[in-house]
């Protein structure tokens, strides 16, 4: 076996049962509070708090610890309206017809159209990329592994980091969305995998009741 070397485990915080308890119900009161917004306005966010956020969501575990990701950051008016343009092209086919009946109708209840007004106004558009070849270190080529999760889980805690800063964010997967590459000038073998819209609600913000509903611990979870 390859000589690894190794740090101590440098312990968390002391805490009793009673206290981690109070502390992942305060989370989960924390984190139940987020939901998409599609009415992000055009409020302006400082760089910094979406640099602290990538630099949270860079912390995520990946495999192989190669950090397949990458994230672009889209803050230039020119580019957001690429972008608004790009996208809302690839939606208008995709809702009116390319979708089908059965996803027409699931996305119903969320009101999504193919207006995405939201890519211009919002102060920060997030591309986020998953490389299928890199490496922890820069100029590495090989191969990444479980890519698709490694980037899931990046991409969860810099929406958890960014409600956490008490912004609004937005999830958003144009389909097709290889038009990112040209866009944010990636290479070709990196997949985008979503758009993460950032920023402030709108005064008349309004949320779907449809995305308040959230499945009980019964219906999400077994225990053996
Ligand atoms: N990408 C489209 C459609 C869409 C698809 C799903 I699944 C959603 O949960 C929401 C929207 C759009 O952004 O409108």
């Amino acid at each position: 076996m390859i000589d690894h070397e190794t740090l101590p485990w440098a312990p968390y915080p002391a805490m009793t049962d009673d206290e981690r308890a109070a502390a992942a119900l305060a989370f989960y009161e924390h984190i139940r509070s987020r939901r998409t917004c599609r009415q992000i306005g055009d409020a302006p966010v400082p760089r910094a708090i979406i640099e602290s956020a990538i630099l949270a969501a860079g912390t995520a575990p990946s495999g192989a610890n190669h950090q397949p990701w990458h994230f672009t950051v889209i803050g230039s008016p020119d580019a957001k309206r690429r972008v608004r343009i790009a996208a809302e092209e690839e939606e208008r086919e995709f809702y009116s017809g390319k979708a089908g009946a059965e996803w027409i109708e699931a996305l119903a209840p969320l009101g999504t159209d193919a207006d995405k007004l939201y890519l211009e106004h919002a102060p920060w558009l997030i591309a986020i990329f998953g490389q299928r070849k890199g490496g922890l270190y820069p100029g590495d080529a090989r191969q990444n592994y479980y890519v698709t999760e490694s980037v899931g889980i990046a991409t969860g805690l810099l929406l958890t980091a960014l409600h956490a800063a008490g912004l609004a964010t937005l999830t958003h997967t144009p389909n097709p969305m290889r038009f990112l590459n040209t866009l944010c000038k990636r290479p070709k073998d990196e997949k985008p995998i979503m758009i993460v819209v950032v920023g402030h609600p709108t005064a008349d913000a309004r949320i779907p009741v449809h995305a308040t509903i959230k499945k009980p611990l019964d219906q999400i979870s077994s225990w053996i």
